[in-house]
């Protein structure tokens, strides 16, 4: 009985997570490592840029990041690469389920506020406010581009 309980809660978690596209927050959007905010005065301002080297790594310019809690911050993504890239920021355990289902179902397209999915020479924006402190992650999930260095530290003080 046990067993059964343990694999129909498993089956449920891995086809709510498939349908939905989303895996963590709630309705206002509120999440661990922070939420979506408006653009106001006197916000941090950062550009990311996803860029793949002649030797095949595939990085974030500037590859690790650190912020304060309650710092709003507008990031504007430019993917200067030949192929498509995303950012996806949250927690290292969160990352690493997502990596998971994006290797399972790799036509996934992420609709998360705290993701963006840029086509080669497009531009995005993400405004957020980072709520806790801790230590998060920030990666493109696109099967093995994790793995070609498309991964960072952010950590908010
Ligand atoms: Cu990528």
């Amino acid at each position: 009985m046990k067993l059964f309980l343990t694999t129909a809660l498993i089956a449920f978690t891995v086809t709510s997570a498939f349908a939905s596209g989303t895996h963590e927050g709630s309705d206002d959007g509120m999440m661990e490592v922070g939420m979506p905010a408006k653009k106001k005065a006197g916000m941090t301002k950062v550009n990311v840029s996803m860029i793949e080297t002649e030797d095949g790594e595939m990085l974030f310019e500037p590859r690790k990041l650190d912020f304060k809690a309650g710092e709003t911050v507008q990031f504007t993504f430019t993917n200067n690469g030949e192929n498509a890239h995303e950012f996806v920021m949250d927690t290292f355990a969160s990352i690493e389920e997502h990596k998971g289902v994006m290797e399972k179902f790799p036509e996934m397209e992420h609709d998360d506020p705290n993701a963006i999915r840029l086509q080669p020479g497009e531009k995005g924006t993400i405004v957020w406010t980072f709520a806790n402190e801790g230590a998060f992650e920030f990666a493109c999930l696109i099967p093995g581009h994790y793995e070609a260095g498309m991964n960072g530290a952010l950590t908010v003080n």
